[in-house]
């Protein structure tokens, strides 16, 4: 047998350092062992996320994905951003879980185990288009502080769970509601049990949307703990800030919701236009609601090269927040002019549509696809930035890819 070799006393020392701890019994340690604490997290491993994910932060975790691992029509886990705002909460316990029901505009207060949700009330499926706020942010001039998100922060998967408004009406809605706010178990970056990182929420009649639900189903199996497991609220269409991850209680609220991240310049724009880097009123700040018209194409990836004479087929898809695109174009001569790409329909109000075009290049060279789309109130996205705001949220500029004709 070979002999366990221990650890060099040097190489112990500058652990205990690192550490800044006594390792009680290090000398017990193995040569070329690292302890825990000095391992690297493999995120990609941690959270099953596809290696060309793009690591913007880690404490909180924030991962965008790039636009080519966004081309399946229903977004698996691995290509899904990650946005937290605190501290992933650890050891939930599926069977203990419960959701509160409360605030100034309930009937009854009401607590539901995970079992009494499931059980009580019918299951719904939907596809919803989930985008962070600030999806786009770091092409914004003066700068916005916060991640800078590029284009990989949005997703669309299915979700199963139960209506919020079967819960809702069931505990109870006082004729003076007029918000829902969530409250989660997730934990402040401080660690000071008493802030929370964030608790945001909606108007009512968002609130009881038919595709407004508490979900415990992505993708047909349990939610990924750093999504929400075991229980989450999703609002398809608006800024992904409003589908509480892991979900404890929701006060059915006789004002505006004042949560953590409610106020202020967070989720909220100018009311109207601003010059950029230009001060606002507190006043003036509107709570951004149903996200803009937006699209992405997944297919080809950016640089691709293709043959002359060979069609390139794109794909991608389009949404519009609470409106369906009506309209998909795209232009290969910085929008001069534009052709039109087909679109689907929506699977469900609120998801993402898929549309694809083939497009034929006159020669070889240097060409940059560009996607438009255009929803049912006739707002079209913007080719480049939209209006500065202090935040920098809601980036809706089209997506463009550059592909060399050989
Ligand atoms: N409890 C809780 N819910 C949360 C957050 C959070 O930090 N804590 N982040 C919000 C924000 S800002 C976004 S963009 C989405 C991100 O969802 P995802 O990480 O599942 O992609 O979750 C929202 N729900
Ligand atoms: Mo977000």
């Amino acid at each position: 047998m070979r002999r366990r070799s221990f650890i060099k006393k040097t190489v112990l020392s500058s652990f205990t350092a690192l550490i800044s701890a006594e390792i009680v019994f290090g000398s017990k340690m193995l040569d070329g062992y690292t302890p825990l604490a000095l391992q690297d997290p493999d995120p990609f491993k941690m959270f099953s996320k596809n290696k060309e994910m793009i690591i913007l932060n880690d404490k909180p975790w924030n991962i965008e994905a790039q636009a080519h691992l966004l081309d399946d029509k229903i977004t698996p886990n691995s290509s899904m951003f990650i946005r937290n705002n605190g501290t992933t909460p650890e050891e939930i316990n599926p069977e203990t879980w419960t959701l509160t029901i409360d605030g100034e505009s309930v009937k009854n207060k009401k607590t539901y185990t995970l079992s009494d949700l499931k059980s009580k009330f019918k299951h719904h499926t939907y596809q919803l288009t989930l985008e962070c706020g600030g999806n786009g942010r770091s092409e914004f001039d003066p700068p916005a502080k916060g991640n800078q998100w590029t284009i990989g922060a949005v997703h669309c998967a299915s979700w199963t769970g139960v209506r919020l408004r079967d819960v809702l009406e069931d505990a109870g809605i006082k004729s003076n509601a007029v918000y829902i706010g969530y409250h989660s178990k997730d934990t402040h970056l401080s660690g000071d049990p008493k802030k929370e990182p964030i608790s945001r929420g909606c108007p009512l009649p968002k609130a009881l949307q038919d595709e407004t639900i508490l979900a415990f189903q992505m993708n047909n199996e349990a939610i990924p703990l750093i999504h929400g497991y075991p229980l989450r609220l999703i609002a398809g269409g608006w800024p992904a800030s409003v589908s509480g991850k892991w979900v404890q209680k929701i006060s059915i609220r006789n004002k505006v919701h004042d949560g953590t991240k409610m106020t202020g310049t967070a989720y909220r724009v100018p009311c109207n236009p601003v010059a950029p880097g230009e001060k606002v009123k507190d006043e003036d700040m509107c709570i951004i609601e149903s996200m803009p018209v937006k699209s992405i194409i997944t297919y080809p990836k950016t640089g691709a090269l293709i043959n002359e004479g060979k069609a390139l087929n794109i794909r991608g898809h389009a949404w519009a927040g609470e409106l369906e695109v009506v309209k998909m174009e795209y232009s290969i001569d910085f929008g001069a002019t534009w052709t039109i790409c087909s679109v689907e329909k929506p699977t469900n109000r609120l998801a993402w549509q898929h549309f694809s075009a083939s497009i034929n290049f006159p020669k070889k060279g240097y060409y940059e696809v560009w996607a438009r789309a255009t929803d049912t109130q006739n707002t079209a996205q913007p080719m480049l930035l939209p209006g500065w705001n202090p935040k920098g949220y809601l980036n809706n500029a089209c997506h463009r890819i550059a592909v060399k004709i050989i």
